[in-house]
């Protein structure tokens, strides 16, 4: 489990793409997460800290496109928040790509106190970004960096507010909050059902994207906007 963590841990580092290892060992998901947490605890003995929770493929759209039909979770850490507006480097990333999401801010019980558009920069470790549910899941479900719009109040409803991609000033992604478990409420409870470590005062829940991503290449200024909560953008380069 250890080895695979290792390997995991620097291909992120080196920036060089890796196969299935984790399902070709015959890791099961529950065995995935160990891997996972193994990876995460090397950057935290680097200096990072967690800062929150990541969900993915909460939304079909998603599932189809990476072809896992599974909710899985992963942890965010300080090193990959980027200020709304800022520019973000991706150089030391294999194959980036970027997607609309909503952001959640979380109390010490788990519960939100705000709600926020986002933007989440995922990058999977393995060659040509394919995985099985396993290996993706070991892969930290391929966090790599996310920025948060400005905090709202919780809006009565969040279940129908549509959702815009853009890259260069031109709408990549067309969607709705409502892809994202029908609800991104939802994601509230889906964090409580399957996240094993407690959630902190302060804590991100990324509720995970509304629409498939789109890559993200060097130069590239790209916003998403959230009917309602605002907008939120970086420049990568
Ligand atoms: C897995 C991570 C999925 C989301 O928002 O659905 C995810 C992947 O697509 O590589 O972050
Ligand atoms: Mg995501």
């Amino acid at each position: 489990m250890s080895s695979l963590a290792d390997r995991l841990d620097a291909a992120a580092r080196d920036a060089v793409a890796i196969p299935q290892i984790v399902s070709a060992a015959g890791v099961d998901a529950e065995g995935a997460y160990t891997v996972q947490e193994q990876v995460v605890a090397r950057r935290l003995a680097r200096g990072e800290r967690l800062v929150g929770i990541k969900l993915g493929l909460t939304s079909r759209a998603k599932m189809a496109q990476v072809g896992v039909d599974e909710v899985i979770w992963g942890r965010l850490t300080d090193a990959m928040a980027v200020a709304d507006a800022a520019t973000v480097d991706i150089s030391r990333l294999i194959h980036p790509r970027v997607e609309p999401e909503v952001a959640f801010l979380l109390d010490a019980s788990g519960d939100p106190t705000a709600v926020a558009p986002a933007l989440e920069i995922i990058d999977s470790r393995y060659a040509d970004f394919k995985f099985s549910l396993a290996d993706v899941i070991a892969d930290n479900s391929s966090a790599a960096a996310f920025a948060i719009g400005s905090w709202q109040p919780l809006p009565d409803g969040l279940d129908n507010l549509g959702v815009l991609l853009e890259v260069d000033g031109r709408v990549v992604q067309i969607g709705s909050t409502a892809a994202i478990l029908g609800d991104p409420r939802r994601a509230l409870q889906e964090a409580r059902r399957l996240v094993t470590v407690p959630a902190e005062a302060g804590w991100i829940l990324l509720a995970g994207a509304a629409s498939a991503a789109v890559p993200l290449a060097k130069g590239a200024y790209v916003r998403a906007v959230v009917e309602g909560l605002g907008t939120v953008a970086v420049r990568a380069s």
